[in-house]
């Protein structure tokens, strides 16, 4: 077989099947190949129209198809399949041949692979494609990883392919080995965040101010042409405005209240443990779903005593819809931050060079949490490349004492009236802990010394202390 592809595609599911249709509406010459080769098949039987496709029945015909250095895209189910199909191409490959995995890897299984394929002298590319199928087909946030070099030969054609927002390409090299899926994964982890915020915005306009979905939906559209216009917001007005066919009733009341997850908020708040970043929002998030799931839990919990009912009038219905407006933005600012902070702190334990206003730019278009707000993030970068928390940002800063007010009464009426607001409390629970002088850390230093002789630091002087807790007297020794 002749060598004319630019790049090659193997696993042709959902995902692989629509970045191969995109590689080549872009011009590109894209070989496929999956291990069932009728996919392959069906693939240019139904799209070949669309481009340069070969089509490659085997592992040694699908590199012999791939000009040099090759590059390898796999698009496989994440995990066991990943390294089963590494393992069956990597032999075939030569020195300088890149192998990218665009499928949805834990980042240390890629830094795992990265470096045992670079021993190989192949490069190995975890690259993070965000946008599900209809992003693959039309126009994904792409965020790879690897070596400079292998971003030297794959980036002009991920950013050809990538969603484009102000002619802008949402592509860019994040940093080298695991760093394109770990950014990938706070992605997730702070979509899961903004999701959940939303869903405690809905219930409490639901639940206190008394508004149907429909008005919700519309109270939705309204916040969607402010500083909260994104794609999320955009899309819940559209559920909210759904009526069940079957029922006539509001979509929303027909769906089980217990959400699923994949794994990624999971992996990144099990990574955030490891990490010591604070990501509360997007924990508690991950925690809702699994609590929405607990069946046998909600129900043992559901007949205990909650809050108070009073009914708003409709002036405070507008009044609190203003507030909740407040509470979700700057709610939705401390998540974004903590996310953003967790990929600070990784970069600086895996010696990951990340340009924090890049991230923010290539998530712009393309991606679920695609924001006008994360082009506001990219203009605070641009000003500031060092920025330590989003919300050093003169502007980010002025809309949050905005919403002091706000904020602070949605979470104090949220818990009057009994209504579960976890993602906003530990929102503004998140920024009180950090604007504090004192912590009582301190009174926990004293309790870990008095159990467990920890020691602790004192504020005026060097080094560290132990109490003789048990002896009279209760001396202080240098430990
Ligand atoms: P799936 O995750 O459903 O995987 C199906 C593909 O994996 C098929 O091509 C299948 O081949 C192949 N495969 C499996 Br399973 N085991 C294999 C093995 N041992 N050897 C070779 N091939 C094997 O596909 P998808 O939903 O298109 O997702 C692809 C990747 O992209 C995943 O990692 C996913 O997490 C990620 N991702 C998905 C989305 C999304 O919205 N779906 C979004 C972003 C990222 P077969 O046809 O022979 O069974």
């Amino acid at each position: 077989m002749k060598a004319t592809a630019q790049i090659g595609v193997t696993g042709l599911a959902v995902m692989g099947r629509n970045l191969a249709r995109n590689f080549a509406r872009h011009g590109y010459t894209v070989a496929v190949h999956n291990r069932t080769p009728a996919k392959t098949k069906a693939l240019v039987d139904e799209f070949g129209h669309e481009g340069a496709f070969v089509a490659a029945e085997t592992a040694e015909e699908f590199v012999a198809a791939l000009e040099r250095p090759r590059r390898l895209m796999i698009m496989v189910q994440a995990g066991a399949a990943t390294d089963a199909v590494i393992a069956e191409f990597a032999p075939l490959l030569e020195p300088g041949d890149v192998i990218i995995d665009g499928g949805n890897a834990h980042f240390a299984d890629t830094r795992r692979r990265e470096q045992a394929l670079r021993e190989q002298g192949l490069h190995f590319v975890g690259a993070g494609v965000s946008g599900g199928e209809e992003g693959a087909l039309n126009g994904p946030s792409i965020m790879p990883g690897g070596s400079a070099e292998s971003y030297a030969s794959l980036g002009p054609m991920f950013e050809s392919i990538s969603a484009k927002v102000d002619g802008e390409p949402c592509a860019t090299h994040v940093g080298t080995d695991g760093a394109g899926h770990f950014v990938k994964m706070v992605h997730n982890g702070i979509e899961y965040a903004d999701m959940q915020l939303i869903g405690e915005a809905y219930d409490l306009l639901r639940q206190v101010a008394g508004y149907t979905p429909a008005e919700i939906a519309e109270i939705f559209r309204t916040w969607n042409r402010g500083r909260l216009d994104s794609y999320l917001i955009e899309i819940t007005a559209e559920v909210l405005a759904h009526v069940d066919a079957s029922t006539g009733r509001p979509f929303v009341d027909v769906v089980v209240d217990a959400a699923g997850q994949k794994g990624t908020g999971r992996w990144t708040v099990q990574t955030a443990l490891d990490l010591g970043s604070p990501v509360t929002a997007i924990a508690q998030a991950t925690f809702a779903r699994a609590a929405s799931s607990q069946s046998a839990l909600r129900a043992a919990y559901r007949d205990l005593p909650g809050g108070t009912s009073p009914v708003l009038s409709q002036t405070e219905a507008q009044r609190f819809t203003a507030q909740v407006e407040h509470a979700l933005y700057a709610s939705k600012l401390i998540a974004y931050d903590q996310g953003w902070k967790m990929i600070l702190d990784a970069a600086e334990e895996y010696g990951w060079k990340i340009d924090l206003g890049a991230v923010a730019k290539i998530w712009r278009g393309g991606c679920i949490i695609r924001a006008a707000f994360l082009d506001r993030i990219r203009a605070a970068y641009a000003v500031d490349p060092g920025l330590v928390s989003l919300l050093s940002d003169p502007g980010f800063a002025a809309e949050v004492k905005d919403a002091q007010v706000p904020w602070r009464e949605v979470v104090a009426m949220a818990a009057r009236r009994g209504v579960p607001v976890p993602a906003f409390s530990a929102s503004l629970s998140y920024y009180d802990t950090l604007r504090s002088d004192r912590l009582p850390a301190a009174l926990t230093q004293g309790q870990r010394d008095y159990f467990g002789a920890h020691t602790y630091r004192r504020v005026d002087r060097e080094g560290s202390f132990h109490t003789l807790w048990g002896e009279a007297g209760r001396a202080e020794t240098e430990a």
